[in-house]
């Protein structure tokens, strides 16, 4: 693919701490490469402010004081990439046919600029060719209702996570109008697992931390998930807990920068100094899919000390009057653990008793404790399981619902977790479905919509006809890339609304439309004057979000516009849902978003603009269990291990984990590099344990092919991957996402959530020749 390796690519071990010089300098550079002028710079500090923009990067907690300048070196990135002064114009799309753009990277595509009018795909030229809204609109309309007559449950609403609660809203409604639930988001291939295991434990989809908590916590645990790159701005929260001496435990395969130290970029003395923060206390670099077992070994601990310290008379390890107060199945959890032997354990986890141990013991002398995880738990088969680990884990100490402890899941998307509380959700019993049958006045469907990985299977037999996308780059995101994309072609309608151009655009239905959007930093103006939106983040906290620059083109609408244009080219008229008052008025969808849900959004319009937003109601909080049983549910694991797919007997496979990059979002590759990884130049990379390359056989800077280690009779292969000795267990891989994405077998997921499990794919390596390894040793860490 153009563009996807240079070449000279470069390895070196980096060393240095997240944050510092190298961030900023990468800012610098971003905002040079999009050639935003300095005055554009003005807009980060707007980011994440008091009456400024809500970040489009990630869904980390916004203060209500914010630092001066809340923002990092990531979501800097995602302004500049929005902000962008590239355009591709209609002309661009004469230029090129749809399919000389297909051997395009992801890099490339995007990296052309905004889009700037709505296109509409012409078979004979294969070409995006320019239309009015008027006929997008009418010719979308036109399909949706001919689809709708045949089927209404053949058309899929996908949301990718970025939209705000306002379109979100009315993007619900709309599909339920057209007679379906079919509203996969990308949560369903993210923190579904969260959404699902939560309730069950302790009776909330969300998380239960807030900010004010890591100003209390005594310890903090920390599972999978990559701060530094991902959330980094919650560095700031963990550097702050550090310097109160609060211990940090860190479970990861991989040793993460943001994990291991961070010099703050925002404080002029850590940036003149060497000072830098050491983040983690304890580092467990345990296997791929190892964290049943390493919590299996923590909760075990605890319980063998609580034991002793009955026996002995001693002050109890465990919460005893929370658990008997509070929970149920403490008795056939508490039996489990004590029957599993640290021989497995350790076997599974692929660390010490004795590292175990330490952990439990720092978790034993705190009086609050924060547990925080991601996608490392998630995307695995037994994703749901990992996330009830991490739940009986905190219940064992009482620390659900106490001041400075809780559970803490890092969302993805800027409002991916605000997007399921106001209806996005293929689950007709989360929807709120009689009172939007009450509200609205028609019959909403009950039946079971569509998820990510049903609507995969839809497309593969032919039961979707048509797809809508609100944001995201679905085809790249989803696992069995080969198959989902030749299926894909045989659609009759895609819809797209985007700000800048990828693959699923690319590749089309038979009827193809690409709407281009306003993002949420520009100024959105409607009839009732410039609009502001709000979502909600991952602690919970809803905010008010006001575009401050000038749209990229006139000719951009906004997301809700744009639902609406479609609703009314579609739907029967409805005179309760009134889109265009709605399309002019935001106000006026926040007052439906309250309507449809008093208890979360009370005086939505009054309290939205609040410094730090307000509080969505967490019941859990307040130790009020919404489960079935009224408690806080214990759940034994009914294994060990994260992912039974891979056979331990066969030597010859590998857990791949797919990872990203410090410079990517998703499948959004701002460039080549990996700075924290110490990969440079390419991406076509697979990182392997030293004793695994001579064990298959092979050697630094062979390419080799990974093919799925599956006995389904599909092939499923990726070429070109040079061979990279890394910091990571034996028998584990990584590669990136979504380079990787053709080797994940649909229904390789995880069971209860259907989170496609993307960390750990079983793999074997074909050597196909080799590249010769090329080292720098100049830093590219110092100014
Ligand atoms: N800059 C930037 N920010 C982002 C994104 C982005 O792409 N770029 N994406 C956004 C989105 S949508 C999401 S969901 C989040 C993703 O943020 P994360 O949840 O951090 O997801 P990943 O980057 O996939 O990293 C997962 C981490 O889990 C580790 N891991 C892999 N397998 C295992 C395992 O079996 N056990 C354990 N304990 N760890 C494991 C990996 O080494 C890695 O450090 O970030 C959001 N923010
Ligand atoms: N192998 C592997 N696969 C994965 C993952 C993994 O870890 N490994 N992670 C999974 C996860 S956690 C997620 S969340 C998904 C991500 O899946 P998606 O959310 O579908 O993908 P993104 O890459 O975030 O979408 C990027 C596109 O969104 C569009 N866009 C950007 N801003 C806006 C906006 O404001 N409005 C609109 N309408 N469009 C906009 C742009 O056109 C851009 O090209 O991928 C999943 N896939
Ligand atoms: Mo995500």
């Amino acid at each position: 693919m153009a563009g996807d390796v240079s070449d000279t690519p470069t390895f070196e071990p980096n060393e240095h701490p997240a944050g510092g010089w190298g961030s900023l300098k990468a800012v610098a550079g971003v905002l040079a490469r999009e050639r935003i002028p300095i005055q554009g710079a003005k807009a980060l500090l707007k980011q994440n402010q008091h009456g400024g923009f809500a970040c489009v990067s990630c869904a980390w907690a916004k203060p209500a004081k914010p630092h001066r300048a809340e923002f990092c070196e990531n979501g800097a990135k995602a302004t500049a990439w929005e902000l962008t002064a590239k355009r591709m114009p209609p002309g661009f799309f004469q230029d090129h046919t749809l399919t000389s753009l297909e051997s395009w990277s992801d890099h490339a595509l995007e990296e052309g600029g905004r889009l700037t009018v709505p296109l509409r795909w012409d078979a004979t030229s294969d070409r995006y060719l320019e239309v009015s809204w008027e006929e997008a609109y009418a010719g979308i309309g036109a399909e949706l209702r001919a689809l709708r007559a045949a089927d209404p449950k053949s058309t899929v609403f996908y949301a990718s996570g970025r939209a705000s609660l306002e379109a979100s809203y009315m993007y619900q409604l709309l599909a339920r109008l057209y007679g379906n639930n079919n509203l996969p988001d990308s949560s369903n291939m993210c923190h579904e697992s969260t959404s699902v295991a939560l309730p069950q434990t302790i009776g909330v989809p969300v998380g239960t931390v807030t900010l004010d908590d890591f100003d209390q916590t005594d310890a903090i645990f920390f599972f999978g998930q990559n701060v530094g790159v991902n959330s980094p701005r919650m560095l700031h929260q963990l550097q702050e807990a550090r310097q109160r001496g609060v211990p940090i435990v860190s479970f990861n395969p991989l040793k993460e920068r943001g994990l291991v130290s961070f010099a703050n970029p925002q404080s002029p003395i850590e940036m003149l100094t060497p000072a830098q923060t050491a983040i983690s206390t304890q580092y467990l670099q345990l296997k791929i899919g190892g964290d049943i077992a390493a919590i299996s070994g923590l909760c075990k601990a605890l319980i063998a000390a609580d034991d002793e310290a009955q026996r002995s008379g001693a002050a109890r390890v465990v919460d005893a009057d929370f658990i008997a107060e509070h929970t149920q199945g403490f008795d056939g959890f508490a039996a489990r653990m004590r029957e599993t032997p640290w021989e497995a354990i350790e076997a599974e986890s692929g660390l010490t008793r004795a590292a175990l141990e330490q952990a439990a013991a720092v978790y034993a002398r705190a009086r609050a404790v924060i547990g925080i995880y991601g996608m490392g738990l998630t995307q695995h088969r037994k994703g749901v399981m990992n996330v009830q680990m991490v739940s009986n884990l905190l219940l064992l100490g009482g620390h659900i619902g106490r001041r400075g402890a809780g559970i803490c899941p890092v969302r993805g998307h800027s409002n991916v977790q605000g997007q399921r509380t106001v209806g996005i959700t293929e689950k007709p019993e989360l929807a709120p479905l009689d009172t939007l049958a009450a509200l609205y006045r028609f019959e909403p469907p009950r039946d079971q919509g569509r998820n990510t990985v049903a609507t995969c299977e839809g497309v593969l037999d032919g039961s979707v006809r048509a797809f809508v996308g609100l944001g995201g780059n679905f085809l790249r995101a989803v696992p069995e890339t080969a198959r989902v994309e030749a299926a894909w072609r045989r659609l009759r309608l895609t819809v797209q609304i985007a700000t800048k151009l990828n693959r699923s655009h690319l590749v089309h239905g038979e009827v193809a439309y690409l709407l281009p959007c306003l993002g949420r930093i520009e100024i959105d103006r409607q009839a009732g004057g410039a609009q502001t939106v709000s979502v909600e983040d991952s602690t919970g906290f809803m905010h008010a979000s006001d575009g401050m620059a000038e749209p990229a083109e006139a000719t951009l609408r906004s997301e809700a516009a744009i639902i609406a244009g479609i609703a009314q080219a579609t739907l029967e008229p409805n005179d309760h849902v009134p889109w265009d008052a709605w399309a002019g008025d935001y106000g006026r969808v926040r007052d439906a978003i309250e309507a449809t849900w008093p208890e979360i959004f009370r005086d939505f319009n009054g309290r939205f603009r609040a410094p730090g937003g307000f509080h969505r109601p967490i019941p859990a909080r307040e130790r009020i269990w919404k489960t079935p049983s009224g408690k806080a549910q214990f759940i034994a694991p009914d294994t060990l291990v994260a992912d039974p797919d891979t056979p331990e007997t066969a030597p010859d496979v590998l857990h791949l984990m797919t990872m990203r990059s410090d410079d990517q979002f998703n499948t959004t590759i701002y460039s080549l590099d990996d700075r924290f990884r110490g990969i440079y130049g390419t991406r076509q990379v697979l990182l392997l344990h030293a004793a695994d390359i001579a064990r298959l056989g092979l050697a630094e800077g062979d390419t080799v092919t990974a093919c799925t280690a599956t006995d389904d009779g599909v092939t499923r292969e990726v070429a070109g991957l040079r061979v990279t000795p890394f910091d990571i267990p034996a028998g584990c891989a990584a590669g990136y996402f979504p380079e990787c994405n053709p080797l994940v077998p649909l229904a390789h997921h995880a069971e209860g959530s259907q989170v496609p499990a993307f960390k750990a794919i079983p793999i074997r390596l074909r050597r196909t020749g080799s590249r010769p390894p090329v080292f720098t040793h100049d830093s590219k860490e110092m100014p």
